[in-house]
């Protein structure tokens, strides 16, 4: 689970990802404040080791890596990122991972989902 506006609050202790066990156990929690202040969701690719997390005030999602220590938010984590405005989902906010890269119209569907979310955030703001 990610959180971007607890960097906002007096309770900040340093952590905006925090990493549970199936029963909600909290296993570890780490910062993505050095490239991301507002990470909006995460989604995790298990099989290679990555997290991906959305960022909405940047427009980009971010590629963390394990890196060799097999540990996430230490200092060997590969981070890249790439641009969502690039395909029109600008406020990106929920993501997921789909097995294969997806169809045209999926791609479709995403970006309208993406949409979506902003809108139904700036209702709630
Ligand atoms: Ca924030
Ligand atoms: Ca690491
Ligand atoms: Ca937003």
């Amino acid at each position: 689970m990610v959180d971007g506006e607890v960097d906002e609050t007096r309770v900040f202790g340093g952590s905006n990802v925090f990493m549970s066990d199936i029963t909600g156990q909290l296993q570890r929690s780490f910062s993505t404040t050095s490239y991301s202040h507002e990470p909006a969701d995460v989604a995790t690719d298990r099989r290679n080791n990555r997290l991906f997390i959305s960022d909405d005030n940047k427009d980009r999602i971010f590629r963390v890596k394990v890196g060799p220590d097999h540990r996430f938010g230490t200092r060997d984590d590969q981070v890249k990122s790439f641009s969502t405005a690039s395909f029109g989902a600008t406020d990106p906010e929920g993501l997921d991972l789909a097995k294969k890269s997806l169809q045209p119209k999926a791609r479709c569907l995403l970006v309208q989902f993406l949409a979506w979310r902003a809108v139904s955030s700036a209702l709630q703001a």
